[in-house]
């Protein structure tokens, strides 16, 4: 062959891989053509073969022309990956773009919980008949906790409390009672205060926690009468409820109060009509009251010819219960935000 067909040759080759290189959409593609071309076993190398029939002056010609265009076909290839590169990376940031203007996800939001919300209520409810808020400790002694109050050892009634004892004798309050006693040991009457707070009774069961919520009241003054009693419940259950729940008292027992009562709310389910959470008896019992027994006062250093008053106690949860009509004590210790965020 002469040197004009072998360079005639290598042009048809040249554009014979141009034209690969420019349809190639893909980098292996481009890397086939590498091989097929400019291989060593590719078409370039086959061409090359020829210089062995040529003239030894003609030579160095195919030598510069091959050069040129082993160059030309390199650089073409290395372009086009580049390109397809840009390009690759040019479509995955069109598929994968973010909208920035889109709205977030958003952070799960905290809640108050509804004890609480029981409880702010409640205390604030009081505050504004003059009851001042008094607290004392969750670890109590036999003396704060039942003596004081008119329980002595043995007495019947510290079986109805289910005591959580510690090693040291000391035990957790199975009311807040103990409250009111610290508080009157500070302080003469007149007294009005309430005691909202944790109380520990080893009784577990669909309506039990071991651990639940009290809040107490007590007033002391001279001439506080049973009457004061009623009428401050009936203030409390009207607003705490509403003023279309009728109330009554029924003659009960507490060691700590003489007389005492039990008070029944008008069914808020039912309306008094009778449903399945009232018994059919269309009455709720929401709490227990009385006038402080003689007892106590002497534990505290009064005397009841000076000091009369009432007290009474009710439980946070069953408020929170008929408030907001929440079926199962135990929802108040999950903390499950879809619980808590509801109220
Ligand atoms: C109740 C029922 C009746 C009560 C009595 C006292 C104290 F310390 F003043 F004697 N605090 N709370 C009391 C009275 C609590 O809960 C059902």
């Amino acid at each position: 062959m002469s040197l004009e067909h072998i360079i005639a040759a290598l042009e048809t080759l040249q554009s014979d891989a141009l034209d690969k290189i420019g349809r190639a959409q893909q980098s292996h593609q481009l890397e086939d053509v590498r091989l097929q071309f400019l291989g060593k076993k590719g078409r370039l190398t086959e061409v090359l073969r020829q210089l062995a029939g040529l003239a030894a002056e003609e030579r160095p010609q195919l030598g510069q022309k091959s050069n040129a265009v082993k160059e030309r076909l390199t650089q073409a290839i290395d372009q086009k990956l580049q390109a397809l590169k840009f390009a690759e990376v040019e479509t995955r940031m069109q598929s994968e773009r973010l909208d920035a203007s889109l709205p977030g996800s958003g952070f799960p939001r905290g809640h108050r919980h509804p004890l609480h919300l029981v409880m702010d209520e409640l205390i604030d409810l009081f505050a504004r008949l003059g009851y001042s808020l008094a607290s004392g400790p969750d670890v109590e002694d036999d003396w704060h906790n039942f003596e004081a109050l008119n329980i002595p050892a043995d007495h019947p009634s510290r079986d109805m409390h289910d005591t959580f004892y510690l090693e040291d004798g000391r035990l957790l309050r199975t009311h807040t009672s103990p409250v009111q006693i610290r508080a009157l040991k500070k302080q003469k009457p007149p007294i009005r205060i309430i005691a909202p707070g944790r109380v520990y009774r080893c009784d577990n069961d669909a309506s039990h926690s071991p651990i639940f919520h009290q809040i107490e009241g007590l007033a002391l003054d001279h001439n506080i009468s049973m009457a004061d009693l009623k009428g401050t419940l009936k203030h409390f259950t009207a607003e705490f409820f509403g003023p279309e729940f009728p109330l009554r008292m029924r003659p009960s027992f507490f060691p700590f109060t003489e007389p005492s009562a039990e008070v029944d709310l008008g069914c808020v389910f039912c309306r008094g009509s009778g449903c399945s959470v009232c018994k059919r008896t269309g009455w709720i019992e929401i709490l227990g009251c009385g006038m402080v027994d003689p007892a106590v006062l002497e534990a505290v250093g009064l005397h009841w010819e000076e000091t009369q008053g009432f007290a009474f106690g009710m439980g946070i949860e069953r408020m929170a219960m008929l408030r907001y009509g929440i079926p199962d004590i135990k929802l108040f210790y999950e903390n499950d935000r879809r619980f808590v965020g509801q109220f």
